[in-house]
């Protein structure tokens, strides 16, 4: 008896998920280790970390560009972001602030700062927004990321600001045939000789998935 209701509630499971999502389309999906960049503009490769990514960006942006999507009801973007060397989340000139945006066709999905400080004073422990979007002054810095362990890009000898990987994954309504995902920065650092040096980001696998309900 136990079994046979056991049964029924899995069935019912199956059948539930099965309406909920019917088929799913990847659309897209890039790990750069080809040195693919068509679809793209402004698209830069380097080596990190032993993986090809696209970047690394200093005051720059990139756009991704997909036409001809599957018919779909929903979108769901995944893609890994590297915060690389020493941003300064919230502070003001002439460090801050330090904001990474998120387009989706236009419109502003991630509006946020990242702080990769190392939190050795006081001083140099600025809050970043990043989950919520900027300003926001209570979120630590690495807030959210999912490594914290990764080696920097350009850091001087012995810096412990190193990378900061965040799991960027978004799903939302959507039923254009075409999709534009943009990431651009507004990084200041006026004081240093090589902006690029002391923060840049990168971006891997990326991941674009068309799904009907
Ligand atoms: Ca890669
Ligand atoms: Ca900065």
């Amino acid at each position: 008896m136990i079994k046979k209701f056991l049964l029924l509630i899995a069935l019912f499971f199956i059948t539930a998920c099965n309406k909920n999502v019917s088929n799913e389309v990847v659309v897209y999906h890039n790990d750069f280790e080809t040195n693919d960049l068509s679809n793209i503009t402004n698209g830069i490769i380097s080596t990190y970390n032993n993986s090809a990514v696209l970047g690394q960006y200093n005051n720059g942006n990139f756009i991704l560009t997909l036409n001809n999507l599957p018919k779909h009801d929903l979108i769901t973007i995944t893609f890994d972001l590297y915060i690389h060397d020493s941003w300064d989340g919230n502070k003001k000139a002439p460090d801050g602030p330090d904001i990474w945006e998120m387009f989706v066709n236009g419109d502003p999905f991630i509006y946020t700062t990242f702080s990769n400080a190392s939190c050795t004073a006081p001083d140099f422990c600025s809050p970043q927004s990043y989950p919520a979007d900027y300003p926001n002054d209570y979120n630590n810095p690495r807030s959210g990321a999912y490594r914290t362990d990764l080696p920097g890009v350009c850091s001087w000898k012995n810096d412990p600001n190193g990378t900061s990987l965040y799991k960027i994954s978004k799903t939302f309504r959507n039923s254009d045939s075409k999709l534009v995902l943009q990431c651009v920065d507004k990084l200041v650092q006026t004081n240093a000789i090589d902006p690029k040096c002391d923060e840049s980001w990168s971006v891997d696998n990326i991941n674009v998935k068309a799904i009907t309900l």
